[in-house]
């Protein structure tokens, strides 16, 4: 009997082994999930810029440190696009979080504006993701756009 558990557990522990490193192995898919879920902006030191073609967005929360439940003031700049204002989703990756939009208006040449709140999050995770959608050109409607991606960590 003993011999048989024995055997089982360095099955399971083989399995877990493996599992361990799919998650480290450099490049895989599950490398790649695991990254997806951390910040690749720390907007706390200042704005952070994305390119997605031709364009370039930079985005901005103040004040910082960017905390939760707390009217925050957000600004994109927006070069190489033209768009008359901005749809900004906030989210968690991995979560559901209601639905968090701020409408960024256009307030200088390239320069968008809008105000909101970040939701305190139950299990207490800091990870959210910001996504700036750009129209694309000659297409205003919301299934044809494309977007930038911020994941950065918020204060409580
Ligand atoms: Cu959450």
């Amino acid at each position: 009997m003993t011999g048989m558990n024995g055997e089982n557990n360095k099955i399971i522990f083989l399995l877990l082994c493996f599992i361990v490193a799919l998650f480290l192995l450099p490049g895989s898919f599950f490398a790649q999930a695991a990254a997806s879920d951390t910040a690749d902006c720390n907007i706390n030191l200042g704005p952070c810029a994305k390119r997605i073609g031709a364009a370039e967005i930079i985005l901005d929360i103040t004040p910082r440190p960017v905390k939760v439940m707390k009217e925050l003031s957000f600004t994109v700049i927006l070069k190489g696009k033209r768009a008359d204002r901005l749809i900004l989703d906030l989210g968690m990756p991995g979560m559901y979080m209601g639905k968090n939009r701020v409408i960024l208006e256009k307030t200088a040449g390239g320069t968008y504006k809008g105000k909101g709140v970040i939701p305190k999050c139950p299990s207490g995770r800091k990870l959210w993701r910001a996504v700036v959608y750009l129209p694309e050109a000659g297409n205003s409607t919301a299934n044809n756009n494309t977007k930038a991606d911020f994941l950065f960590n918020v204060t409580y």
